[in-house]
């Protein structure tokens, strides 16, 4: 008998979550505007991620600042969604959440069960992440930054980061590219590492 599990079996492995998995555990994916957020679920997703992008008009720029922001045409006009099954017994579910004020009345489910968020920071725009940290620490969110990489932005040390940001000494940071699957998933990992430190 052929052991090798068909292409149509394997999509359907990926579709499904292992039988073998006992904990699930909702993850947020926060930062403000234009940070990386869909790019980063996107990157890390095993299934099709759920976008909800939209065209950005010229209605939009005054109301989403995009200074510094090339070649984005669409924005997230409500949340992203995807799964990434990090052990054999857990997986995550990665909801991608906007930081701007139009979407608070979002933060209320989103936040509801959630186990910690993972908080995506430009280097060159560190002063709009000041209202997503009083979004996340007003909803009780543990949190790790992931200072994502933009070409043309500053290099921070963490230790700059810690000080721009006024983190708490055991904040997780760690620097990514959103665009790249490895990347994304250790900063992801250094996130659960801290929640796992958090409730042991
Ligand atoms: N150089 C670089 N570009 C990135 C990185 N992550 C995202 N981008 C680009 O930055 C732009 C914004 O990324 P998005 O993933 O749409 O950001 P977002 O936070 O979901 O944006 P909104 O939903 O509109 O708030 C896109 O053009 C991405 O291709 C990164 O790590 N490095
Ligand atoms: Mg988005």
């Amino acid at each position: 008998m052929d052991s090798n599990p068909s292409s149509a079996e394997t999509a359907q492995q990926s579709i499904y979550v292992s039988s073998a998995v006992t904990n699930a555990a909702k993850i947020l994916v926060v930062g403000h505007f234009a940070v990386g957020k869909t790019t980063f679920i996107g990157s890390l997703s095993e299934i099709t991620p759920l976008r909800t992008e939209e065209k950005m008009t010229q209605a939009s720029a005054h109301v989403d600042d995009l200074r510094g922001v090339t070649g984005k045409t669409t924005t997230t006009v409500a949340l992203d969604f995807g799964r990434l099954t990090l052990s054999d017994e857990l997986v995550l579910y990665l909801f991608g959440t906007p930081g701007q004020q139009r979407f608070m009345q979002l933060w209320e489910d989103m936040a509801r069960g959630a186990l910690g968020a993972l908080l995506l920071v430009d280097p060159a725009r560190l002063e709009e992440t000041f209202p997503v940290i009083d979004l996340i620490e007003g909803y009780g969110l543990e949190y790790a930054i992931a200072v994502n990489r933009f070409d043309s932005a500053p290099v921070y040390e963490e230790a700059e980061v810690r000080e721009a940001l006024d983190l708490l000494p055991d904040t997780p940071v760690v620097h990514c590219d959103a665009r790249d699957q490895q990347s994304s998933a250790k900063a992801l990992i250094a996130l659960v590492r801290h929640l796992l430190d958090r409730t042991s």
